[in-house]
């Protein structure tokens, strides 16, 4: 198999979710260093406008989204499996679950209490609400601080309601994919300050045992050598379920544009259909040919 790459950036909560499985897995993996706001000249030929962070890469191929990243790494690297045998489709609602409400209110909670202009700037703030489609005003964000740390407390109690019988992972004994999204927010947290944090004791204690798992084998490598490894390689083959509700056929022009934030269409040749991706063929003269991959769940299919 081609490297496992990662493009993403240290402070980045969804890449933590990704190096933990890494380490979950001890992966050699090889870290592409990206930036936190646009533009991402060197991400751009491989996405075709995808921005979110992170981005994984093997050889042509790209994997948007850690929902889809998570279960190619767990495809192509099966042991330790991220999905615990007979409660796959579990892991991966809770984990859709923790991504979809714990995350936004934890990132408020961070970023309500650092200091935004001093740390990042204008040029963030711009950026940011472009990506999140409404004004990034750090004045209204402190304001919500409350009401923030409040939810995030209550959805956490769900999380520490799973681990009350003494389990020592949200599904049992060994971690799995829910662990490593619920880390997300978590770590996210723990960077930054204490509450509501300091009122969940027995959520610290299982952090701890998640941060033991490390981020596996990584060597950093250059933006401009992942575009080279794209360059020389072949995406792998796919195919486009027949029987798919969308009627979508293979070679047909589609777009693909996340739901939530960031909604940059990518526009491709549809490659590839299954209930859990869809994938496009596009070129760039950077990097020829590139399939890039997207989970079907939260994505917007567009027929062109
Ligand atoms: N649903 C996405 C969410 C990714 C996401 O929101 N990542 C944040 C960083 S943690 C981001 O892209 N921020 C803007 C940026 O990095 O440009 C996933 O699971 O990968």
């Amino acid at each position: 198999m081609a490297d496992i790459i990662l493009h993403h950036y240290a402070a980045s909560p969804f890449a933590e979710k990704v190096r933990i499985a890494l380490g979950l897995k001890q992966a050699a993996w090889k870290s592409v260093d990206i930036p936190n706001v646009m533009p991402k000249p060197d991400l751009m030929p491989l996405t075709g406008g995808y921005r979110k962070t992170p981005v994984m890469q093997i050889g042509a191929d790209i994997y948007c989204d850690t929902q889809l990243i998570m279960l190619e790494l767990d495809r192509r690297l099966p042991t330790p499996g991220l999905l615990p045998k007979g409660r796959e489709g579990e892991a991966r609602a809770i984990t859709m679950w923790i991504d979809r409400n714990i995350f936004g209110p934890a990132v408020g909670v961070v970023m309500s209490q650092i200091p935004i202009e001093g740390r990042f700037g204008e040029t963030f703030k711009k950026d940011r609400s472009e990506f999140s489609g409404r004004n990034f005003d750090p004045e209204r964000l402190r304001a919500a601080l409350p009401v923030m740390r409040d939810q995030t407390y209550a959805l956490l109690s769900l999380a520490r309601a799973m681990l009350s019988d003494g389990r020592k992972f949200l599904l049992g004994a060994e971690p799995c994919l829910a662990d490593c999204a619920l880390y997300n927010p978590v770590w996210f947290i723990q960077s930054e300050t204490a509450a509501p944090l300091d009122r969940t004791p027995d959520i610290v204690a299982w952090s701890q045992r998640m941060k033991t798992l490390g981020s596996g084998k990584r060597s950093d490598i250059k933006a401009g050598d992942a575009l080279d490894i794209a360059k020389a390689a072949n995406p792998g083959a796919t195919t486009v379920d027949a029987g798919d509700p969308s009627g979508l056929k293979a070679g047909q022009k589609v777009n693909v544009t996340p739901d939530d934030t960031g909604r940059v269409p990518v526009e491709g040749v549809l490659v590839g259909l299954t209930p859990d991706r869809v994938s496009i063929q596009r070129s760039d003269p950077r990097v020829g040919d590139v399939v890039v991959h997207f989970p079907r769940a939260g994505f917007v299919v567009v027929p062109l």
